[in-house]
């Protein structure tokens, strides 16, 4: 057994060892665990008091967005603070209200998935693994870039509300100025998937250029940017004080903090399915673009409005392949191709890795949600508009562990390879 071997297995035990006493610790579903419910109201009183649950006590509503959607027979997974559960749990007994622990060891989860951000080449997973703060991500940026600079570009596009930098890389292998494809990750701050999902990418590409065909074949005609977070702010927060965290950290006259970007572009701004309170997750902002984060991609994707042919906004969770409109129950004029395409690409996954990805326009299959990324831009006029939601379907939620990086990233690179092929095929065929 090699020395490095061994050091690395001793530290696998130490940090399970740590894991385990902490748990002794502070017992096993005890309340003394930050926790996640799964809660289903039948009625609507039920509905009403699991509404004002979500809108107290320090809890986060992971499913659905927002305390709007709650209605009769549909599951709300809600974060419950250690401080809160024996009230909450009280409150649904009292109610009648049918709820389970979805997760019970929310701490642990949390400290597993930032415990391994290090650079050490001794540890037994990959970088690509793991789950990196945002210091770890920027360096990465660099050193990516730096190491092939043949390949890669960092485009500066703007900065965040705190002037943290958003570095987008562009990806040229072959030649220079091919149309293009846009990826961006981490637009709300808590879906950390999203991120890993980029750097996997950009990761992939490298590795595979040459080796695997359908890699090849996008890179060989389409330039690829990525922006790997587009919430710093966001994300640092998650990090540091609240790993729930959705919406960026721009501060406003109103006592809340946050807008969420995903609700700041111009597409039916504000109007239903966001809103215009400033403590809402689904806050919209003050007017279209206010944030500097959205005003950044949006000025970036006007200007290269003419080679951009497919979008995509990468999110979590729930497993979804999205396509406009969200904004409105309206049909885009090439839903059916869309369809096509999301259909495709979910039915490839189910057969590599028997996984299941709902598809559809994004109001239909979800909700309306206005003011979203994919349907300014396709608005924009960039036909090809997708928003991924990637794993998982609800057992972990956010808090997706990094041992599961490798399969949900997979997943969703088979989804884009398989889009973008269809959509280079159709440009092809439109150029003859
Ligand atoms: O609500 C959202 O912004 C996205 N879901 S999430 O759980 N990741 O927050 C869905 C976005 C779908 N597209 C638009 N609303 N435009
Ligand atoms: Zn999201």
């Amino acid at each position: 057994m090699s020395v490095i071997y061994l050091v690395s297995t001793m530290k696998t035990i130490t940090i399970w060892f740590v894991l385990v006493v902490q748990l002794l610790k502070t017992g096993h579903s005890s309340e003394k665990n930050d926790q996640i419910l799964s809660i289903t109201p039948t009625t609507l009183e039920q509905v009403g008091i699991v509404k004002n649950i979500s809108n107290q006590y320090e809890t986060a509503l992971w499913q659905p967005v927002h305390s709007q959607y709650i209605k009769e027979e549909t599951v709300v997974h809600l974060f419950v603070p250690a401080n809160s559960s024996a009230t909450v749990k009280d409150l649904l007994q009292r109610y009648n209200i049918a709820h389970e622990v979805l997760l019970d060891n929310t701490n642990i989860l949390i400290e597993m998935q930032t415990r391994n951000d290090s650079t050490d080449p001794r540890s037994a997973t990959s970088y690509y693994e793991r789950y990196h703060s945002l210091e770890d991500i920027y360096y990465w940026i660099n050193r990516t870039a730096q190491d092939h600079p043949n390949i890669i570009k960092t485009i500066l596009i703007g900065s965040s509300y705190e002037k943290r930098p958003l570095y987008a890389l562009k990806l040229s292998f072959n030649s220079e100025n091919k149309n293009a494809l846009w990826i961006d990750c981490g637009i709300h701050a808590r879906e950390w998937i999203s991120p890993a999902f980029c750097l996997w990418f950009v990761q992939y590409a490298l590795a595979f250029y040459k080796q695997n065909q359908d890699i090849t074949n996008i890179l060989d005609n389409m330039d690829v940017y990525v922006l790997p977070v587009m919430n710093p702010d966001g994300y640092l927060y998650t990090w540091t004080t609240n790993r729930m965290w959705r919406k960026n950290r721009s501060i406003s006259r109103h006592s809340c903090v946050g807008v969420d970007l995903n609700r700041n572009f111009d597409a039916n701004w504000c109007t239903e399915g966001a809103s215009n309170d400033p403590c809402s997750e689904i806050y919209c902002g003050a007017f279209p673009e206010s944030e500097p984060e959205s005003e950044a991609v949006a000025n970036f994707l006007r200007s290269k409005k003419d080679t951009i042919q497919l979008y995509l906004s990468i999110h979590a969770y729930s497993q979804m392949l999205l396509f406009p409109y969200s904004c409105t129950l309206d049909e885009a004029h090439n839903h059916n191709d869309l369809l096509e395409m999301a259909q495709e690409a979910s039915q490839n996954i189910r057969r590599y890795y028997r996984s299941t990805y709902k598809y559809g326009a994004g109001a239909q299959t979800i909700y309306l949600a206005p003011g979203g990324s994919d349907d300014w831009a396709y608005k924009l006029g960039i036909k090809y508009s997708f928003t991924f939601e990637l794993q998982d379907r609800g057992r972990y939620g956010f808090l997706l562990p990094p041992s599961h990086i490798s399969k949900a990233s997979n997943e969703a690179l088979l989804a884009v390879k398989t889009i973008a092929k269809r959509v280079i095929e159709k440009t092809q065929a439109s150029a003859v």
